[in-house]
């Protein structure tokens, strides 16, 4: 009897225990639909160089904050007053400009650089960006999702840039011809890597051949089966954004990203650590 219990009580803490794993994994899912920063990376500190002044009148020798959103965004909908940068202090500041540029390509839309001054990183520096008015995505296919309200820590300045989205990109998309340079012909998948900040090499020049072999793209067959293989081309080079395309010459689906640390900088020169990131469909 008393052992008949005892299964009674662990088949009930076992049906328990599910629903509570069913739960967890539906939060999960709604935290990840939900409309918010990823990463915001403070990543030049009154250092903003002379040619950002065409990103925005002013902009030289200010602060370089790229933030990127979950979502793909309206650019109607982005005004430098929906963001606040919060600083250690507890201060806070308005951006001078916010723009997309120069990640603006089709379908890149979501790392927003915020420009002005953040505080300094040895005396005050910033530690969080709040979205505080109405900036929207722009989805044709899903609702419409607004991101005020949502806020995410700001990743210091003398941390190094690290991955922070990988999707699959569709064919009408990577076809187009962008700013940046092409996947060849041949190309039958890709994937857009999108970093914290923008990277080079530490010689400041763009990537090449050694370090497309530095990524690492596992494959998920129908059958379950996995394999991992670097990209037979690195495209979406030469237009000093945050984005890279994996291209791939296999149609078998591509789950996940790796880049190994030590490799590539931010403009303030810190060495990108290890990102590991699954591809969002
Ligand atoms: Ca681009
Ligand atoms: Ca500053
Ligand atoms: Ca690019």
């Amino acid at each position: 009897m008393k052992k008949n219990s005892l299964c009674v009580v662990a088949a009930l803490f076992g049906l328990a225990h599910v629903s509570v794993i069913v739960a967890e994994s539906a939060q999960q899912l709604a935290a990840e639909q939900s409309a918010r920063p990823l990463s915001a990376f403070f990543g030049l500190d009154n250092n903003l160089p002379f040619g950002a002044n065409v990103l925005c009148l002013g902009a030289w020798g200010e602060d370089g904050m790229p933030v990127v959103l979950s979502h793909t965004v309206n650019p109607d909908s982005l005004q430098a007053e929906d963001f606040r940068v919060v600083r250690q202090s507890g201060a806070t500041n308005t951006p001078m400009c916010v723009t997309l540029r120069p990640a603006s390509d089709v379908d890149e839309n979501r790392t927003v650089l915020l420009i002005g001054e953040f505080g300094n990183a040895d005396d005050d520096p910033p530690v969080k960006v709040v979205i505080v008015d109405d900036v929207l995505s722009d989805a044709k296919n899903s609702p419409q999702v607004n991101f005020r309200g949502s806020q995410v820590s700001v990743i210091p300045l003398n941390a190094g840039p690290e991955i922070i989205l990988a999707a699959a990109v569709p064919k009408d998309v990577w076809s187009l011809s962008g700013r940046g340079t092409s996947c060849p012909t041949a190309t039958k998948q890709v994937v857009r890597v999108t970093w914290t900040g923008g990277v080079s090499l530490p010689n400041r020049e763009e990537l090449g051949e050694a370090q497309r072999t530095l990524y690492k793209v596992s494959l998920t067959a129908a059958d379950g089966s996995r394999s991992e293989v670097s990209p037979a081309a690195l495209a979406e080079l030469g237009d000093a954004d945050n984005n890279h395309f994996l291209c791939l010459d296999t149609t078998t689906p591509a789950t996940a990203v790796v880049f190994p640390a030590g490799h590539l900088v931010d403009p303030n020169g810190d060495l990108n650590t290890e990102s590991k990131v699954t591809v969002r469909r």
